[in-house]
């Protein structure tokens, strides 16, 4: 149970489904701990009902400019527990009234609200530095701490369901049927494709071509999945060899039938990243491209992490495939090795898969973490 009886998540959608993904994940694991009574505040509640097309049935999800003008009237209450989510900073007068709130609440020697900003994932090492620390307002007395999702002890580790391995295992006697429902063929080995236009879609499609065995290729929506689904029409309209299934966006409940599904994948951004990472899934990962090069960096940065649990000489031929990969240098013929070495990566993964289960979910630690101030 939990001491907060509301909590506001604040959400601003930079581009894609990452952000609002990530922060429906969390709403959906606070409440399944107990917490009561979620605002979901965001400048994009399109994408929200997306990804969720149940979530005004679990949470109230508010616009952001609405919110903004309904924080300006003097009898706004602010939550019991706040999180700000990627630094999207929180409208003026939403700090003001939560403010009003904490001194009221000191003043009455009651606990004062909780205030979060929750970051971005990256495997870097400085995470763990800015992990936990908290910041002061310019202006107003109003702590915030910033909490870090990462794959360390010192993070507060990744969104994860309690039962995430029993649903896991719970699927698998159904994989074939579920295969089958998508129009793939049950018996062949399947890819996952969700990656970004930037991405080399070409060399995946000639990749696959090489293979000497057939593949289902589920392909995620999206520009790439355009691109990469006529290539591989044009070099095997039978599907004979390489059966290219269009899946439909599903809800994120649904997502991770695709990854448990395959037996390899393309994957980007953070969600879906850290899901594939659950289900031990072989993948190569589209990091977010952006312009000063990060994505490379964040890559790295992940590798220096997985790839030493991985034998010789495996661990090398994997980094320098998912190095080429993101950096569009990959040839068809470093895909096709890769769909045949993926397999072996699996022990490795699964290993990966025990460490980041033991370290526990993140909207757990970020309770446990507020209630401790309280
Ligand atoms: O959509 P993304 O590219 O999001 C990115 C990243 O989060 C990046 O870090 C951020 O800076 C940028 O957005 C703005 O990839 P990501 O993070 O994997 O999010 C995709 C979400 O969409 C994830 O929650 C899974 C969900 N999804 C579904 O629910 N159904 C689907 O069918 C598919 C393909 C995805």
């Amino acid at each position: 149970m939990t001491q907060f009886e509301s909590t506001d998540i604040f959400c601003r959608v930079i581009d894609n489904f990452g952000d609002a993904g990530v922060c429906w994940r969390l709403a959906w694991r606070l409440l399944a701990l107990g917490v009561k009574r979620i605002r979901f505040i965001t400048d994009h509640p399109e994408v929200l009902a997306k990804l969720a097309p149940d979530a005004e049935k679990l949470a109230r999800v508010v616009p952001w400019d609405s919110f903004a003008l309904e924080a300006e009237k003097p009898d706004f209450d602010p939550a019991d527990l706040v999180i700000e989510t990627f630094g999207c900073r929180l409208p003026e007068s939403y700090d003001e009234a939560l403010a009003r709130k904490r001194a009221r609440a000191i003043a009455a020697g009651l606990k004062p609200p909780f205030y979060f900003n929750l970051d971005y994932l990256s495997a870097e090492d400085w995470v763990e530095e800015s992990h936990n620390i908290t910041g002061l307002h310019p202006r107003l007395d109003l702590p915030k701490l910033w909490f870090f999702p990462g794959f360390t002890e010192r993070t507060g580790g990744l969104l994860i369901e309690d039962d995430y391995e029993s649903a896991r295992q719970s699927f698998m006697p159904g994989k074939k049927d579920f295969l089958a429902s998508l129009n793939a063929d049950p018996e062949r080995a399947t890819l996952f494709v969700f990656c970004y236009p930037v991405n080399r879609v070409e060399t995946l499609a000639r990749g696959l071509a090489l293979s000497d065995k057939p593949w289902n290729v589920l392909i995620a929506p999206g520009e790439a999945g355009d691109r990469l689904a006529g290539l591989l029409t044009t070099i095997d309209a039978e599907g004979n060899r390489i059966r290219a299934v269009r899946t439909s966006f599903l809800p994120q409940t649904e997502f991770d039938r695709l990854l448990w599904a395959s037996d390899a994948g393309i994957i980007r951004g953070e969600d879906s990243f850290v899901r594939a990472q659950l289900a031990g899934l072989p993948f190569l990962w589209s990091t977010y491209p952006t312009e000063d090069h990060a994505h490379r960096v964040k890559l790295d940065a992940w590798l220096d992490k997985f790839v030493p649990g991985l034998p010789e000489p495996l661990a090398e031929r994997y980094r320098k495939t998912s190095v080429e990969w993101l950096e569009g240098e990959l040839s068809p013929e470093g895909f096709r090795d890769f769909l045949e070495f993926a397999p072996a990566l699996k022990p490795s993964l699964v290993e990966w898969q025990k460490k980041l289960l033991s370290r526990g979910d993140l909207a757990r630690h970020m309770l446990q973490r507020a209630r401790s101030a309280l």
